[in-house]
């Protein structure tokens, strides 16, 4: 199970070993730690040697190619959790340092740099807790650690949820849960309800029973136990996409993968994954929202064995299945999966060996049309396990976190990544958009640049922790051009995309994004 502990209890003498062997390490040259720490791998190179060939002389550094990244900036938590929110700023929290204290949280405005201090405000550690954004934009925060767990017993989980308001920028307590739940996940319903699935309760019990929250009642419903999960999972934070017929989607961890129908509270078994259990793999729906794709993970629960592997299932076909499509150059597990602005996506962060242990430095684009990855350029402080990464209203990528217990220093740091389509000529511009938007709705966007679209799409902000982003969603629309202006329609229905913010993106004939201003769909 994962479990932070090793800040905390269990693992002190893996923590100390871990230490004294860092220390070792750290006392030899770069370059003699790079080779010493390089083994052969059969498909793919490992990250020290791919991290010792991108830091070496000639080693390709044009942004147009491997896109670049700004020095790490200290923000004063270690980012486990991270969402972005309407306002344009970075909600990030992580676990409070002693028991039945409060957790540290700090709001990021992405426009100005600015931080500021959100602390909750109400003990309850609310880490590794499972999060969503509201149709409203409020982020609902569920479950989390029981704060002060009896010496023994396995660690637990809490009912407690929490509701951040970006308007007020301030936290208020939720309705609990009907179960304690530690490692839950959140999906939004197209109903814009939420439905919480799994995590673990005070027995250290993983397949709880699901339940849904009513945002407009504040009532958290039980489902009947026909909507229990068909299958022990051996895995929490399941891997959850909203299909365009209202049905969930469940990518992973375990090899069978199952999808449930909300209307009936029923799950079928779907298809299997080639790759067999993929623990800690990450998973998102790709663009025109019928095939979900995997990458990375480890067939070990446990940890190490990498995999660079990924796969790709249409669940629009008549009998879906799940086909190996190019693997990663750099195996990886416990990464960070990002839809870009214009469709693309960037595999970012991850380790090879253990949850902390030779961590990737080189994120990969993965161009799902050409079925392609590109190493892009290495970033400076490593994210392994409890590392976020979340798109950006002006089409970077911000990579935060991890609390690898010998890098404490480098996970309060977060890291920009611009995307090599940044580097690709003038943006197109968007001069007005509506704020608010219904479904089916046709709106129009002025732009001097009209002419040269050949995208505009809603993208999801994202909302994420270990490897999982509950909420990112890329959704093309149908667009018509006029002189200086689009007329684009909006989503057919919630299906598509389930109610709340989104940013909108005109991608031009170069495949540059502009910046996105965020609009609610209601
Ligand atoms: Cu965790």
């Amino acid at each position: 199970m994962r479990t932070i502990v090793s800040g905390k209890r269990s693992l002190l003498i893996p923590f100390l070993i871990i230490i004294i062997a860092l220390t070792v390490l750290t006392a030899l040259p770069l370059s003699a730690r790079q080779s010493k720490s390089a083994k052969p791998a059969a498909s793919a190179q490992t990250a020290s040697a791919r991290n010792a060939q991108a830091a070496s002389p000639g080693a390709k550094s044009d942004p147009s190619q491997v896109g670049s990244w700004t020095a790490p900036v200290n923000l004063g938590v270690i980012t486990i959790h991270a969402a972005l929110l309407h306002t344009g700023k970075i909600l990030a929290w992580w676990y409070p340092q002693g028991t039945n204290v409060n957790s540290p949280a700090k709001l990021y405005d992405t426009v100005t740099g600015k931080t500021k201090d959100v602390t909750v405000p109400f003990p309850g550690d609310f880490f590794c807790s499972g999060h969503t954004i509201l149709a409203d934009g409020r982020v609902l925060v569920t479950g989390g650690l029981l704060g002060n767990p009896h010496p023994g017993v396995p660690d637990d989980g809490i009912t407690a949820t929490a509701i951040f308001d970006p308007g007020s920028e301030t936290w208020s307590q939720g309705t609990p849960m009907n179960l304690a739940r530690w490692y839950p996940t959140d999906v939004e319903l197209p109903s814009g309800q939420t439905l919480t699935l799994t995590g673990k309760n005070e027995h250290a019990v993983i397949d709880l029973p699901m339940e849904q929250y009513d945002p407009a009642t504040e009532v958290w419903t039980l489902l009947p136990s026909s909507a229990n999960i068909p299958q022990q999972s051996s895995d929490t934070y399941l891997k959850m996409k909203l299909l365009t017929n209202g049905k969930v989607f469940m990518a992973g961890s375990n090899a069978d993968t199952y999808t449930f129908d909300p209307a009936t509270n029923r799950w079928t078994l779907t298809a299997t994954m080639n790759f067999g259990n993929r623990y800690h793999g990450a998973a998102v729906i790709l663009p025109g929202l019928t095939k979900v794709f995997t990458a990375g993970g480890t067939a070990n629960h446990a940890g190490g064995g990498a995999t660079a592997t990924a796969e790709v299932i249409d669940l629009a076909a008549p009998a879906p299945q799940w086909s190996f499509v190019s693997p990663m150059h750099i195996p990886r597990y416990n990464s960070n999966l990002v839809i870009l602005a214009d469709g693309t996506l960037l595999e970012v962060g991850g380790a090879q060996t253990e949850r902390y242990g030779t961590p990737v430095l080189i994120p990969e684009l993965y161009d799902p049309s050409t079925d392609t990855w590109t190493e892009m350029m290495t970033q400076t402080d490593s994210r392994p396990y409890h590392s976020t990464a979340l798109l950006l209203p002006d089409g970077t990528v911000w990579s935060a976190g991890s609390d690898d217990p010998t890098k404490k220093i480098a996970g309060h740091s977060y890291e920009i990544f611009s995307p090599p389509y940044l580097s690709k000529g003038a943006r197109p511009t968007i001069t007005s958009a509506p704020s608010a938007i219904t479904y089916n709705q046709k709106f129009t966007v002025t732009t001097p640049d009209a002419a040269s679209v050949t995208k505009v799409a809603l993208v999801r902000p994202g909302s994420t922790t270990h490897d999982n982003d509950f909420d990112q969603r890329y959704v093309v629309l149908d667009v018509r051009h006029g002189t200086g202006k689009l007329s684009v329609t909006a989503p057919p229905s919630a299906n598509y995309a389930p109610p709340g913010w989104y940013m909108l993106v005109l991608v031009n004939s170069s495949g540059v994004p502009s910046v996105m201003p965020f609009l609610q769909l209601m």
